[in-house]
């Protein structure tokens, strides 16, 4: 796998160096970030990375609710703290991630049912984590993955008990502890037309309607290669809300076994995606899902695919790479 990865680099060698987010910046848009946390940041390459080319830092795990608040109103933030201290010692803007989410939450929030205990519950989790970093955090993803495939609200703890209005009242909370941080609703699947983009359009309305400080709407945008030929016209209707837009967490997985061919397909997937954002005034950043291939999600959760983001397992460019520089240098 590693010999083939070389292989590959030797094949496809980048031909630019540079700073993705400098690029962006000259755009005026706000940043191009990658997601990390102390595991990844603490491999001096990956952090040289971070350094150079990326102007923002997403914490890929650390602020999630099973991480800062284990049992009820016990908090922890070692991890979360090393990665604020990072993105500051370094100058990075942060987008928090994530403030209400049914995944990676403790079996004792999933355990209430009583409306009042779990309403005091979201409060006081928002403002022990919001308020901890309040001033740092230019974005927070207040709720993530709030919606089914069919558009529906998603089954979960919050809407079972709460309906809706959990999303009010995380989004109105959050501005109360964090009045300057920019609010967002993020999820996945946004990417192509059909019934969850639609009803994401819609409760983002419903939310303005009721005055809910929602900000900016985050599409996550996990990608398959090949298959992100409706991404920019999906960011254009996001970019038609009267928010900011922003791509999360992005990475374009590639089926194995990986060729030149397919990471040159993986060059011109990343320059559409990157061109597309380009493309709508509003959409302000993008974030890759980490920097080096050698640190995915997509390893552990997508055996048979792999190489999704702009680094390789060596830290090279990739042609990824190439495909966002030349989208960024396109004035
Ligand atoms: O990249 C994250 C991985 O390390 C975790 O094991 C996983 C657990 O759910 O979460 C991954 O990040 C997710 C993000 O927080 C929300 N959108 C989907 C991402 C990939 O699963």
């Amino acid at each position: 796998m590693k010999l083939l990865t070389l292989l590959l680099t030797l094949a496809t060698t980048s031909l630019v160096h540079g700073c993705l987010d400098q690029k962006m910046k000259a755009h005026k848009r706000v940043y191009i970030g990658a997601a990390t946390d102390p595991n990844t940041f603490n491999d001096t390459l990956v952090a040289q990375h971070l350094k150079t080319e990326f102007g923002c830092v997403t914490p890929e795990n650390s602020m999630k609710w099973e991480s800062t608040e284990p049992s009820r109103n016990t908090f922890t933030f070692s991890d979360s703290d090393k990665l604020v201290q990072f993105a500051s010692s370094n100058k990075k803007l942060i987008r928090g991630h994530t403030l209400v989410w049914h995944s990676q939450l403790p079996q004792w929030v999933h355990d209430i049912t009583d409306k009042a205990v779990l309403t005091e519950v979201i409060i006081n989790h928002i403002k022990k984590v919001a308020g901890r970093y309040r001033g740092k955090v230019y974005a927070w993803d207040v709720v993530n993955e709030v919606l089914s495939e069919d558009g529906t609200l998603r089954p979960s703890v919050f809407s079972t008990v709460l309906g809706e209005s959990f999303i009010d009242l995380a989004f109105r909370t959050a501005h109360a502890v964090d009045p300057h941080a920019k609010l967002y609703i993020n999820d996945y699947n946004l990417d192509g037309p059909g019934p969850k983009i639609d009803a994401m359009i819609a409760l983002i309305k419903r939310l303005q309607r009721r005055g809910v400080p929602v900000h900016g709407v985050g599409t996550q945008c996990h990608l398959i290669l090949g298959q992100v030929g409706a991404v920019p016209a999906q960011l254009q209707r996001l970019g038609g809300l009267n928010v900011d837009v922003a791509i999360t967490e992005l990475d374009i997985r590639i089926p194995k076994p990986l060729t030149p061919e397919l990471w040159r397909q993986q060059q011109e997937d990343f320059h559409t995606v990157f061109k597309g954002c380009l493309k709508v005034e509003r959409c302000v950043g993008i974030t890759a899902w980490g920097v080096s291939d050698k640190y995915s999600w997509v390893d552990t959760y997508f055996p048979t695919f792999d190489s999704p983001l702009l680094f390789d397992d060596y830290m090279n460019r990739k042609p990824a790479y190439d495909g966002a520089y030349a989208a960024l240098s396109d004035f």
